[in-house]
């Protein structure tokens, strides 16, 4: 039987959004072509290269170094990687707070470090006294979240990367969700704001981007270097990214929608989103719901489980954080007549 794709009307707590028809039309283009083996496939290649200076531009680095990963989960991953092999430490850690996104946990079981998680304060930041007394002489990476998954905060990332600098560690932030709209805020949290090493951002996610198209952006080589292994048999000769066979489509597709978007698309993307999420947090508030005001275009409200499982069984794609609320992320296809809709199913429910 003949399958359709998913459709978009009642998604409410994805991360992942229609792409950019320009997007759409350069990841077919480039289905077959391989940007894991550049020397073959140059015009990927460039892409790529494209796509990661635009990143750059988006992240206030002026020289960046990275690639386009498969999504958040491998750019953390990465980042782990690189601080293990560059750490002189026999028993490494990283240090994050508990808000920090799964993929950490199995960055740290695959790669064999130990992952301390710090609580978070009462607005689900970071807690930095936390974050102090965990980080030792034996820490090889601090990561603050730019952009939580469930609440969408913002960790004080310039107050992180001194910590990570005071024990000599690497400093990594993942603004895999947040990186395409934080660049019209005032929070701090780029490679000009502070001493950021590593950063994840994902053009799949805000960035209208087909999947897969993640970022894991270098302020140093030395920090591809520590990631590299030679590729003898291919025409070029080392390779950073942890995957072999990449996606041409997702690596075309990215650098396609931000070439299209960046940077006004996405401010309206943003200015509309955070509307929207403002604008649903005031509703649901107003209905008596406890609600998590949303300091990104997410919002979190206190709605008991059977009136989820109803809103659910009525198609709606909506899932809880950890403890229970109903979460919805105000992507690029989450509109206002979708979410009056959802309002209408809500309180008839
Ligand atoms: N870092 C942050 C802050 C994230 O929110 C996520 C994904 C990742 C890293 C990992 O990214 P990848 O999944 O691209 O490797 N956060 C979403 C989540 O786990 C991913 C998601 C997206 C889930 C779309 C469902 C969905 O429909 O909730």
């Amino acid at each position: 039987m003949e399958r359709e794709p998913q459709n978009f009307g009642r998604v409410l707590s994805s991360m992942c959004t229609v792409p950019h028809p320009d997007a759409r039309e350069a990841a077919e283009r480039f289905l077959a072509d391989n940007p894991g083996d550049p020397t073959t496939y140059p015009a990927v290649a460039e892409l790529e290269r494209e796509a990661v200076a635009l990143l750059g531009e988006m992240t206030g680095l002026d020289d960046p170094h990275g690639y386009v990963a498969s999504g958040g989960t491998e750019a953390n991953l990465q980042a782990v990687r690189a601080a293990r092999n560059l750490a002189d430490s026999e028993d490494p850690n990283v240090v994050a707070p508990e808000s920090a996104h799964f993929s950490f946990q199995k960055a740290a079981d695959v790669l064999d470090v130990e992952l301390r998680l710090a609580p978070t304060d009462d607005d689900r930041r970071a807690d930095l006294g936390a974050v102090r007394r965990l980080a030792d002489d034996e820490t090889a990476l601090v990561a603050g979240v730019a952009g939580t998954t469930e609440y969408g905060r913002v960790d004080p990332i310039a107050a992180l990367g001194d910590v990570a600098r005071e024990v000599g560690a690497l400093f990594h932030v993942d603004a895999a969700w947040g990186g395409f709209v934080l660049p019209f805020t005032d929070h701090e949290w780029d490679f000009a704001d502070a001493p950021v090493d590593t950063m994840a951002i994902d053009p799949h996610k805000m960035g209208r981007a087909p999947v897969p198209a993640g970022g894991f952006l270098a302020r140093d080589e030395a920090i591809l270097d520590a990631l590299a292994v030679d590729t003898p048999y291919l025409e070029s000769t080392s390779q950073a990214t942890l995957t072999g066979t990449r996606s041409g489509a997702g690596v075309a597709g990215a650098r396609a929608a931000m070439d299209a978007l960046w940077p006004e698309g996405y401010r309206e993307n943003y200015e509309r989103g955070q509307a929207n999420a403002e604008w649903v947090a005031a509703e649901l508030d107003s209905r008596g719901y406890e609600v998590v005001e949303p300091v990104l275009p997410l919002v979190a409200a206190d709605i008991p489980r059977e009136k989820i499982s109803a809103l659910q069984s009525a198609g709606w794609r909506v899932s809880p954080t950890s403890p229970g609320e109903l979460r919805i992320v105000c992507m690029p296809h989450v509109t206002r007549e979708m979410l009056t809709e959802f309002l209408a199913d809500l309180d008839s429910v």
